[in-house]
């Protein structure tokens, strides 16, 4: 029986990503490095230091720790300021109503992102009374594919894995419920899920909870 529903974030509540892009962009092409939408579409999912690290192995650059953390530092800067100037109801189709229907038919509701801006962008959404729980970067040490997020949030909504489903946008996050043990809903293309849809507005909770 299906008790609880895990989303991501960027990519299944809102498009974040399109910031994550510019960001990153502007900080490649400082330090010399290519970087476009084929590069980006491969850091859905992954953690601000992975990506970073990501990046630097295709520009064949190795700088030192104290480096990386100045240049993360200025990456979130800049991703912070696009962030500010994003409008309220700036969210994806159907996501707010979703996660509102969700609470209604009696779904226990958790956030589980791999980013650390996760609090700021709900808070800016006014959407953090729609979360039983919220599990982000600042609470896990392990990134997706690893199921930590999911399974922390299972744990704090009171559930077993198999009570809940997982709406993710990247393989890192499909791969990261399937090893947590929970049914996956996939948002987008080409990924290996349970159901796949281009958006939560073409789905109901209750369609979902009969997986
Ligand atoms: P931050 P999600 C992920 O969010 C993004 O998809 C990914 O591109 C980003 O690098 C990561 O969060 C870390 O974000 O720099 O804000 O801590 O899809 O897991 O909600
Ligand atoms: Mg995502």
């Amino acid at each position: 029986m299906i008790r609880g529903f895990l989303f991501d974030l960027d990519g299944v509540l809102v498009d974040t990503a399109q910031y994550h892009f510019l960001a990153w962009q502007r900080m490649a092409a400082e330090l010399g490095i290519h970087f476009g939408e084929a590069e980006n579409e491969q850091l859905k999912g992954v953690s601000r230091a992975e990506s970073l690290n990501r990046i630097l192995a295709w520009g064949g650059k190795s700088i030192s720790d104290a480096e990386k953390q100045h240049w993360m530092t200025l990456k979130n800067e800049w991703y912070l300021e696009l962030v500010r100037g994003m409008p309220a109801d700036d969210y994806l189709p159907g996501a707010h109503e979703f996660l509102r229907a969700s609470r209604a038919a009696g779904i226990k509701v958790a956030l589980g992102s791999a980013s650390k801006n996760a609090p700021l962008i709900l808070e800016r959404l006014g959407w953090i009374p729609l979360f039983d729980a919220l599990v982000d970067g600042n609470v896990v040490t392990a990134s997706k594919p690893d199921p930590e997020v999911f399974l922390e949030g299972a744990r704090r909504l009171d559930l077993k894995p198999e009570e809940c489903v997982v709406f993710e946008d990247s393989e890192a996050g499909v791969e990261a419920a399937r090893r947590g043990g929970m049914k996956v809903v996939g948002i987008g293309q080409g990924l290996d899920a349970d159901l796949l849809v281009t958006g939560l507005d073409r789905l109901t909770p209750e369609q979902v909870a009969h997986l």
